[in-house]
């Protein structure tokens, strides 16, 4: 057993003895009240789940196991020479529940390079999928096609306890997490580099890699891979592709299967998939006006004419924060050190000025600020990383050391089944009438 496996498992012995005291004198205390609204309008505000790896604060933003994320930019362990976290040691946290040294996040880095291997199969599936296809759905199909490889679909199938679910639950994490970027760089590299791939590079780190068989070298997007894979790491529990990542879980569906599912729901519009309706917003209303620095009032008629047709203004707003996302500032932080002339950059800027005003003034909002799909695009643009549809699997790759690691929280919790209880509208007349 591997030093992150012994601690985590010490941790979560630590931890199941406090959950089982807390019930024990506190299992029947309530912690809230529910609403008939609430039941009709996505379950906002319920309180419903235990997610450990971390906790989002409407006005904080995220914090995980207490860290925000400029504590995690000064604290976690960097690259050689590097400015930005590694975000093996995000993982570490989330699982260990302590900020990692140098050497723990090493450990994790050789742990990942040594099971990184992705079986030929997995690339005889993607490639039989017509070029046209989105980059998301190549990406779930390729998860699903290594599926073949999971140890706890191996050790279920033999019989294995229930108290040891945890170990290869883990291995599998370990291992999905370790393959993505090779999944993600094939597909990166077949859908828009002429199906000309690169080789994995044994000394680089996990975002490093990714950056490098994407066929990005450049230290900046070395950088940026690094700060961009730890800040869209993990968002607590109840967003689409952790929640969806958990109940999956629940039913002892293995992490490939549990992956997949989330990163289905990531795949949408309203969650993961606004990364790349952002630049593509953003680059239509450049081609509408004719120029690349629109001023803010040209910016402002472009936001009127957007709600106008009854759509929403990608990357603005959240069901949770009710500020400017903190993962919004980090891209913004990081693009006055690297890129401050950038036009485009510069107008993610000049929306932030002229959005939160208007959207405002619609009453109905709750939280006018940007979010973190309202920055990533511009950033990876300046790079050369022009393909907007390929967004949103970067954000796969950094949300599955989030979701994964929760799984594994999941089993060595020995969580259940999930299984809310739902009504008809019937019911609900039928319980007013009080039949
Ligand atoms: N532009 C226009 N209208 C918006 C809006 C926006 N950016 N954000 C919210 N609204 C509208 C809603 O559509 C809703 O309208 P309705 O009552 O006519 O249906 C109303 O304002 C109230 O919504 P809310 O309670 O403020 O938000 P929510 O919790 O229901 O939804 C979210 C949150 C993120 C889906 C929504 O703000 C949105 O659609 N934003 C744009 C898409 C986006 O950026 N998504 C990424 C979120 C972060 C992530 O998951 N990666």
């Amino acid at each position: 057993m591997g030093i992150l496996k012994e601690r985590f498992k010490a941790k979560a012995d630590a931890d199941n003895a406090t959950i089982k005291e807390l019930l024990k004198n506190h299992g029947t205390k309530k912690i809230g009240e529910v609403t008939l609204s609430q039941i009709y309008q996505g379950m906002r505000g319920i309180t419903g789940l235990v997610s450990e790896t971390s906790l989002l604060d409407a006005q904080d933003g995220i914090r995980f196991r207490g860290y925000s994320i400029p504590e995690l930019q000064a604290k976690l362990p960097k690259a050689p020479n590097g400015t930005e976290p590694l975000p093996e040691g995000i993982f570490y946290l989330m699982l260990v529940g302590e900020l990692p040294t140098e050497e723990d996040v090493q450990y994790i880095t050789s742990v990942l390079q040594r099971r990184s291997h992705v079986p030929n199969h997995v690339f005889s599936v993607i490639d039989a999928l017509p070029l046209s296809t989105h980059p998301m759905t190549m990406f779930v199909t390729g998860v699903m096609a290594l599926q073949t490889e999971s140890n706890f679909a191996k050790a279920y199938a033999k019989g294995i306890s229930k108290k040891d679910y945890w170990e290869p639950i883990m291995d599998d994490a370990m291992d999905l997490i370790a393959r993505l970027p090779r999944i993600a760089a094939y597909i990166y590299r077949r859908k828009y580099k002429n199906n000309e791939h690169i080789e994995p590079n044994g000394l680089l780190d996990w975002a490093g890699n990714l950056a490098y068989m994407m066929g990005y070298e450049q230290p900046g997007f070395m950088a940026l891979m690094r700060l961009y894979m730890t800040i869209h790491a993990d968002h607590e529990g109840g967003n689409v592709s952790a929640h969806a990542t958990h109940l999956v879980g629940s039913a002892l569906s293995d992490p490939y299967l549990s992956y997949a599912a989330g990163m289905n729901g990531l795949a949408g519009p309203l969650h993961g998939l606004a990364n790349q309706e952002v630049i593509k917003w953003i680059f239509e209303m450049r081609k509408e006006l004719g120029t690349d620095l629109p001023t803010k009032e040209q910016i402002g008629e472009y936001v009127k004419k957007t709600l106008s047709e009854g759509k929403v203004v990608p990357g603005y707003g959240h069901a949770v924060l009710r500020r400017t996302d903190p993962r919004f500032e980090a891209q913004m932080e990081f693009g006055k050190k690297h890129m401050p002339d950038d036009p485009l950059v510069q107008t993610v800027w000049n929306i932030y000025e002229v959005v939160p005003p208007i959207l405002k003034s619609l009453g109905k909002i709750k939280n006018p600020w940007p979010n973190v799909d309202a920055h990533s695009g511009a950033l990876l643009v300046h790079y050369g990383l022009v393909e907007y549809e390929f967004y949103t699997v970067l954000f796969a790759v950094s949300r599955a050391l989030g979701v994964l690691a929760n799984l594994c929280w999941d089993r060595a919790l020995g969580f259940p089944l999930e299984r809310p209880k739902s009504v008809t509208t019937r019911a609900v007349k039928l319980w007013l009438e009080g039949k």
